[in-house]
């Protein structure tokens, strides 16, 4: 899966509060259909890809 940028959850091209929404709504899930959330990849929303997001 290639994510244009690290930490934009929903892909407008921008990371802002809308990501951050998404990305807890989807806190703590793996093996979901729904993997945007998960930015370092290791199948599991969760404090490292929330840390990937603030990074950006
Ligand atoms: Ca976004
Ligand atoms: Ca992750």
């Amino acid at each position: 899966m290639v994510h244009v940028t690290p930490g934009d959850a929903n892909r407008d091209g921008h990371v802002d509060e809308t990501d951050a929404r998404a990305l807890a709504s989807h806190w703590g899930q793996g093996g979901m259909t729904w993997t945007d959330g998960d930015f370092d990849d290791d199948g599991l929303v969760g404090p490292r890809d929330a840390a990937i997001m603030v990074a950006h």
